[in-house]
């Protein structure tokens, strides 16, 4: 009834003010009344992990009892990937809805980044040159936070943002009105409304500090429809964490590739501060009629030669797949998804139809009855229906693009995935590598040359997809020396 009697007050003082007339202002409190039966969504998503990074994912090693029980309680995606193999482009995919060609952010920063790193060749010494990317979500676009604040959701974020800090770019700005904004580990700036009660110590661990500001959200909000979204800085570098966890992690024994003490530490502190914001949902009875969704931005950092190959698996490792965060390989790209609606998704239920970043935002839109905004497409599919148990989704095809260079990781490059088939296209001498990933997760076949037929149906679908995207392709560097060809 809290929740009611708010929006009612609410909408009473926005009557008085002459804002809104007496006729619209009763259907919106029959719309109000309506709220709550509204589902929520919680959105947990974390940086940098790997695919096998957590318990229920196959790690042997890390310990991840609360995304367990999520996963247990509902939906695990074995075939879920990012829109890109790094943070910046992912994210402004998944929050614009759109592949990485409509919205121009394909790396982090600006294209020269990376080009005074003594390791690396200049751009100018690089075979190709890279086109301009937008250093974030620009302000027309309408991101998913913005279709929900229409529809009458509070949306909330705290952590990292990471799509833009110019103007109109900021999240309170893209359709957050309550925000941590957190651009380093050491930078904040406070959005929250109200006022959190403190700024974190030096000696707070972060992630508790930001678990603690989304469940003050969560209790706020807690009588009307709302959209936590909560991107963790963990599990990125710098890798560091509690002592006593590093501890009992050091005294494990380790299992399979996954054996650093440091960054197992990391994971389990991901998993308390998410865990925090299960419990507050548990606490205040909003369990029931809340999507709660976790999933990760790219894929877990492994080292790996500039092939994904010749693994050493010094922070995590992705095995069985092929490469690292940064790559079109598996590695990269494929991560852990997991999705929990009581009373929707089958406890315990697999899924292994590929969804991808995109898919986010025409998921929620249904979820809420949100309107899609005008004159922005979407690129992705809704999820419900494989959450309540089909098998399929009306598309076959799913795209990645990198127009740029990530040294000792990725050149430019663009894939497809159709079907259990996957095609990745080199842009630097245009060769292409096809896989079939149902009998080979690892990449390590190529079938390009064994089936040209698939290879060249799957190239002319990527083409056809660049095409329809406006995709500018990276151009050849006249000042290119044929010395450095494959240094990158
Ligand atoms: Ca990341």
């Amino acid at each position: 009834m809290a929740s009611v009697n708010l929006t009612r007050r609410d909408l009473l003082q926005r009557m008085a003010f002459g804002s809104i007339g007496f006729s619209a202002a009763s259907g919106l409190l029959r719309a109000a009344a309506s709220d709550a039966r509204r589902p929520n969504i919680v959105l947990l998503y974390a940086d940098d992990l790997g695919w096998t990074d957590l318990a229920c994912f196959g790690s042997g090693y890390y310990e991840t009892p609360n995304l367990d029980r999520l996963c247990s309680q509902g939906m695990k995606f074995t075939n879920a990937y990012s829109c890109a193999a790094n943070c910046s482009p992912s994210r402004a995919s998944l929050l614009t809805g759109q592949y990485v060609p409509r919205h121009g952010v394909y790396t982090v920063g600006g294209k020269n980044r990376f080009d005074d790193d003594k390791k690396c060749l200049k751009w100018s010494e690089r075979k190709l040159l890279a086109p301009e990317n937008a250093d974030g979500i620009l302000p027309d676009k309408v991101t998913v936070a913005e279709a929900l604040s229409q529809s009458g959701y509070s949306c909330g974020q705290f952590g990292k943002w990471h799509v833009g800090e110019g103007k109109g770019q900021l999240p309170t700005a893209q359709g957050f009105p309550s925000s941590v904004l957190m651009t380093s580990h050491s930078h904040f700036n406070f959005m929250t409304s109200p006022p959190p009660p403190k700024k974190p110590g030096k000696d707070d661990y972060l992630s508790d500090f930001l678990a603690e500001q989304a469940v003050g959200f969560v209790e706020r909000n807690k009588g009307n429809p709302m959209f936590l979204y909560f991107p963790n800085f963990l599990v990125h570098s710098p890798h560091e964490s509690k002592k006593d966890i590093i501890a009992k992690y050091k005294a494990k024994k380790p299992a399979g590739r996954h054996h650093n003490p440091v960054y197992a530490a990391m994971i389990e502190c991901l998993d308390q501060s998410f865990g925090r914001v299960l419990d507050a949902l548990d606490r205040f009875g909003l369990s029931e009629n809340t999507l709660v969704m976790f999933f990760s931005d790219n894929g877990g950092v492994a080292s790996a030669d500039n092939r994904g190959l010749n693994e050493g698996g010094e922070v995590t490792s992705n095995h069985p797949l092929r490469g690292t965060k940064g790559m079109l390989y598996e590695g990269g790209i494929r991560v852990p998804l997991i999705a929990r609606w009581p009373g929707v998704i089958e406890p315990g239920s697999v899924c292994d139809t590929p969804v991808i970043g995109v898919d986010f935002y025409p998921t929620f839109l249904e979820v809420t009855g949100a309107k899609p905004p005008a004159g922005q497409i979407l690129d992705g599919e809704s999820m419900i229906p494989l959450m309540k148990g089909a098998e399929r989704l009306p598309r076959e095809d799913i795209f990645w693009w990198m127009p740029g260079y990530l040294p000792g990781r990725q050149a430019p490059a663009n894939a497809i995935r159709s079907g259990d088939y996957k095609l990745i296209e080199f842009f630097e001498d245009g060769h292409l590598e096809l896989y079939n990933l149902k009998n080979d997760i690892g990449e390590r076949n190529d079938l390009a040359a064994a089936e040209p037929d698939k290879a060249r149906e799957l190239h002319n679908k990527l083409k056809h997809w660049r095409e329809a995207t406006g995709a500018k392709i990276p151009e050849r560097n006249p000042n290119f020396d044929p010395k450095n060809e494959g240094k990158w």
